[in-house]
């Protein structure tokens, strides 16, 4: 009965999977798609060691996406959908819980060239397991808010153009690997002002491990703690 009821849910949600779609500057909508890296369909990757956990399927390069101009300190805002589409219909489907992280790499010359490989990603953003009691996840708080989460990029950054990369980890079939599915966009920006700090860096694909305990993960079982993978973020 019960891998009955898991192997129906699993086929539903293969059609429920879900997009970056939108990204807004200090409030303000860019518009579909602009400045993003956009993947050819709404499926998540699994393989953790694929160069599409970077920035999607075909994320390795943006040579035909903007770039947007921003300056340190601005409140960049992810706006995710199952669709192609704001119809209120639910941005991540119910089933996918998990945490929600954002991070940031800068180019060695564009954003747009740039393919994200190497020690390069810092973790600016990570929201988990908000809840155990009512098992209230960071998608949960995503969904309730139209898809949308926001992260405003530290100030001590040096000025430059980087790759923004929110990251959306749906656990509900990961308790064994692969199986956890993660979601992926990648956003090209050219950050003006900023400062001087060299923060910590990690790689995507690399640092993850189909053995983390935030990747195979029974989250049915009254989880009362979780630890997303990719470890600390840097507050700036
Ligand atoms: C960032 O912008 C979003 C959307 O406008 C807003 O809800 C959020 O409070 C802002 N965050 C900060 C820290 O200003
Ligand atoms: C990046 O921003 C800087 C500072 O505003 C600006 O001088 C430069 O032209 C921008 N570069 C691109 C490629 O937009
Ligand atoms: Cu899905």
């Amino acid at each position: 009965m019960r891998t009955a009821f898991f192997l129906l849910a699993s086929a539903a949600f293969a059609n429920a999977h879900f997009t970056l779609q939108y990204i807004w500057l200090n409030g303000v909508d860019q518009g579909q798609n602009n400045f993003l890296r956009v993947p050819p369909n709404n499926n998540p990757v699994t393989d953790v060691t694929s160069k599409d956990l970077t920035c999607n399927v075909n994320g390795l390069s943006g040579s035909s996406v903007n770039t947007a101009t921003i300056a340190a300190g601005t409140n960049v805002t992810f706006e995710w959908h199952q669709h192609a589409q704001r119809t209120g219909e639910d941005a991540i489907s119910g089933g996918h819980k998990g945490p929600v992280q954002v991070y940031i790499a800068k180019a060695p010359s564009t954003a747009a060239a740039f393919d994200g490989q190497g020690a390069v990603w810092t973790k600016i953003y990570s929201s988990g397991l908000l809840n155990p009691s009512s098992q209230q996840w960071a998608t949960d708080v995503v969904n309730s808010n139209g898809g949308k989460h926001s992260v405003v990029i530290p100030k001590s950054l040096p000025a430059g153009q980087y790759l923004l990369r929110a990251e959306v980890i749906a656990l509900h079939v990961a308790s064994t690997y692969p199986g956890a599915q993660f979601y992926i966009g990648c956003a090209q920006v050219n950050i003006s002002g900023g400062g001087s700090a060299s923060p910590p860096k990690i790689s995507l694909p690399g640092a993850y491990k189909g053995s983390d305990p935030g990747i195979t993960v029974n989250i049915y079982n009254n989880l009362q703690s979780y630890t997303a993978p990719g470890g600390a973020v840097w507050s700036g």
